[in-house]
């Protein structure tokens, strides 16, 4: 089933270049930027440059190009920060995760032992 997807959402706005953000990759097809409220030393969102609102709609609905792209942009991700001792990938996705945004992201931390997963 097709998701709607609103394109007033702060990230298509941020994609959008209407809200400034700090950017740490930026690829065809995928963007990486520092979370405005960040859970560890590094905290960086990657979002694919398509409208998709989390990742069900993203593999459902991208193209293998956008979904390959996106895959080698967290690769790049991870070898641009160099977290040696590790690093922690997240995705939200629906009401039960309490995703915020609707445009999908990962979450990449690191910078920190980061404790289990749910404390
Ligand atoms: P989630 O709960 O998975 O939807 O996480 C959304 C994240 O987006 C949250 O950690 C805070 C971050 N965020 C919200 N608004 C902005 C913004 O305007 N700029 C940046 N850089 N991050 C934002």
């Amino acid at each position: 089933m097709s998701k709607q997807y609103d394109s007033n959402n702060i990230f298509a706005k941020i994609l959008r270049g209407e809200i400034p953000n700090k950017t740490v990759l930026e690829t065809d097809h995928a963007l990486a930027f520092y979370d405005i409220h960040p859970q560890a030393p590094v905290h960086v969102l990657l979002i694919p440059k398509g409208p998709y609102v989390d990742f069900g709609h993203f593999v459902a609905e991208a193209s293998p190009e956008e979904q390959l792209g996106f895959n080698a942009a967290l690769a790049q991700l991870v070898a641009t920060l160099d977290l040696p001792t590790g690093f922690r990938v997240i995705g939200n996705a629906g009401p039960d995760s309490n995703q915020e945004v609707p445009h999908f992201h990962l979450h990449l931390l690191g910078g920190r032992n980061l404790g289990p997963l749910l404390p």
